[in-house]
């Protein structure tokens, strides 16, 4: 289990180990020493791997300091430092996976429009099932017909029942029926898909807040769960994207996808950072079976080994 699981860790981040580990041991290998050019280099690499630049300058003063400290001459120590020292940036949640989450909860699945709702959805639902949790999902996206199909597509692939209604109908609503199925056939996580056409935070402001007056009088605090998804492939505006949602809803969690179609893995280091919401599961590919509970030290141990 363990071992597959950190299989399809270095599988889905091959993109990212090309670009920041590969490269990063290409420049050790070429440096004799470690000098103020090599600290240059570094920090190109960095930035190239979207670490951000303030996370990279962090980064490169934190190795200056340990270079000159402990008087490190061989290149080779310096990876082993920015390993520990990433590992020790992404440390900052314990509970990564949903373990901490009540028996009886209800999860609402927002971002923008593209950056894989829907999909996580389908994969999470069969993650759920597959620890013997009873799923409800519900058709919260109920601007495009196709969005409900999809939807339907992968609950029928994982068993899982839906709740949807037709296009054009309101989101509170089917959230609002999702929420009795659930208690009618005692199903114990409930996952909502959201639209993602919401461009302005006033928008997006009045229709999640319809959505938590339903969810409000149904569910404790606790129980209820928001999870942004964002795409890893469109970097730094991923970042922006979540600052937005971070400033008009509360955020539990982060699900990051698409860390297989992009070099730019280096992304999580200003998620975390930044936002201080820690990463719950990464998306590392289009099968139901590609999405993983976030782990920071296989993440790492994936691209630097
Ligand atoms: N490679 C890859 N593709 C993904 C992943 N997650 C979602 N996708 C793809 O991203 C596209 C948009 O996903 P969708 O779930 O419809 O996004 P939504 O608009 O946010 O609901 C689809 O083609 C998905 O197959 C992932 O982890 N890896
Ligand atoms: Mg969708």
């Amino acid at each position: 289990m363990a071992l597959n699981v950190f299989k399809k860790f270095t599988e889905g981040l091959q993109k990212t180990k090309e670009e920041l580990s590969n490269k990063l041991d290409a420049v050790f290998s070429s440096f004799g020493k470690v000098d103020a050019s090599l600290f240059d280099e570094l920090e190109d690499i960095l930035i190239s791997s979207d670490i951000g630049v303030e996370s990279t300058i962090e980064i490169i003063d934190y190795l200056k300091k340990v270079a000159k400290a402990e008087k490190i001459k061989d290149p080779a120590d310096i990876k082993l430092k920015l390993k520990e020292h990433i590992k020790s940036i992404l440390n900052i949640d314990e509970a990564t996976n949903d373990e901490e989450l009540p028996y009886s909860s209800i999860i609402l699945i927002v971002g923008v429009n593209g950056v894989g709702k829907t999909t996580t959805i389908g994969k999470l639902a069969h993650l759920y099932k597959s620890m013997g949790e009873k799923v409800i999902v519900a058709a919260g996206d109920t601007f495009r017909a196709a969005a409900v199909e999809q939807l339907q597509i992968w609950c029928q692939k994982s068993g899982v029942d839906i709740i949807a209604n037709k296009e054009g109908s309101d989101p509170a609503a089917v959230i609002f029926d999702a929420v009795q199925a659930a208690k009618a056939r005692n199903a114990n996580k409930l996952i909502c898909d959201t639209a993602g056409r919401l461009h302005n935070k006033k928008n997006l402001m009045n229709e999640l807040n319809k959505i938590f007056r339903v969810v409000e009088k149904e569910y404790e605090k606790n129980q209820i769960k928001v999870y942004l998804v964002i795409d890893a492939t469109t970097g730094q505006n991923g970042i922006i994207q979540a600052k937005a949602f971070n400033e008009a809803v509360h955020i539990d969690g982060i699900i990051l996808t698409k860390l297989d179609g992009t070099a730019k893995g280096g992304i999580v280091i200003p998620i975390q950072k930044e936002l201080k919401v820690p990463i719950k599961y990464v998306g590392l590919g289009e099968k139901i079976d590609d999405l993983q509970s976030f782990d920071y030290e296989k993440f790492v141990d994936a691209i630097f080994d």
